[in-house]
């Protein structure tokens, strides 16, 4: 009997005929790489040296540190190359305007491989699958497909894009086939989860831990469930923070009963305020697409520039919070 082929199938044989013909590759992760984005381009990075082909990883981004484990993490470069690669892999940008190296870069084929709603589909090819938790398990799908063989280095890079997007297996995105997946990775390779979980997602810096404790002694509680939290220049100055190494707050914060909505505001160096919006009941990718962001319809962010202060920022958002609530849209079940 012959079985149809599925979307992922056929995409994984147009992918495995690229990486056949190609040589040279340029993998870049979206700008302010989170766990998946990096997981994910490091578990391709490993199959691709497995398999003798040439890697740049390039990104304008520093590692965070909670990342700094993850095996090929010395892969990852601040340097792009102006020689023309066979092929370039995108993780998870959904346009050129999420990529570090924007479009300016030479390949003769770019691929773009994505889990966001908003995803352009600039590549030629692309496979974006919203219903994925995440870009881990979509990558996880092609090697299974392809038969490539994977390693404990490779399952652990898997294990922490999917860990790190589900917040561990807790949010809405977290299915069945999620479990599957990790079930199916456990049962091959030893992974230390404790160890993983403790680096990802509990541990934190003294200062950052107590920059954390002022954020939640100061949200700002509006009517209708929606919360703010502001983080200034000031701050993070004030418990000795490095820009780059602010773990994901957002999550912490949106924890408090009764409340269906949150922004979390960071003032960046160029007075530019970066916005992550979190919900349970309206779709935020759409208030970040009045700013030009976008996301998940239940996390999403983007970023405020010409504003006179962080509170003008405030304003702004907490005002297109309540437009989306007025309109009466609602996150689909
Ligand atoms: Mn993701």
């Amino acid at each position: 009997m012959k079985v149809a082929m599925n979307k992922i199938q056929k995409f994984a044989l147009q992918f495995d005929k690229v990486i056949k013909s190609s040589n040279s590759f340029l993998l870049i992760p979206h700008i302010n790489m989170d766990g998946d984005a990096l997981g994910s381009l490091l578990a391709c990075c490993l199959i691709l040296k497995e398999k003798g082909k040439q890697i740049k990883v390039f990104t304008t981004d520093t590692v965070p540190s909670m990342y700094n484990f993850l095996p090929g993490v010395k892969y990852v470069t601040n340097t792009l190359p102006d020689s023309e690669f066979d092929c370039a892999i995108l993780f998870e940008c959904p346009s050129y305007s999420r990529s570090p190296a924007g479009n300016n870069f030479k390949a003769k084929i770019t691929v773009n491989i994505d889990h966001h709603p908003d995803n352009d589909l600039y590549g030629d090819l692309n496979y974006v699958d919203t219903g994925a938790s995440s870009v881990g398990e979509i990558f996880y799908d092609i090697f299974s497909c392809l038969e490539y063989p994977m390693n404990s280095e490779i399952a652990t890079n898997l294990y922490v894009a999917i860990y790190t997007d589900t917040g561990g297996f807790n949010f809405s995105n977290t299915t069945n086939k999620t479990h599957l997946i990790i079930s199916k990775m456990l049962d091959k390779f030893d992974l230390p989860l404790d160890e993983i979980s403790r680096r990802v997602d509990r541990e934190m810096a003294p200062g950052v831990f107590r920059l954390l404790g002022h954020l939640m002694e100061n949200i700002r509680i509006h009517e209708g469930g929606v919360a703010t939290s502001i983080l200034t220049r000031d701050l993070l100055y004030r418990y000795g923070i490095d820009d780059a190494d602010h773990p994901n707050f957002a999550r912490h914060l949106f924890q408090i009963k009764g409340i269906n909505t949150m922004a979390l505001l960071k003032e960046k160096k160029d007075r530019e305020i970066k916005v992550s919006l979190r919900s349970n009941l309206i779709p935020v990718n759409k208030v970040a697409a009045t700013f030009s962001g976008g996301g998940h319809p239940k996390a999403a962010g983007c970023a405020i520039k010409n504003v006179f202060d962080i509170y003008e920022a405030e304003r702004l958002v907490i005002s297109a919070l309540y437009k989306m609530l007025n309109s009466g849209e609602r996150l689909q079940k």
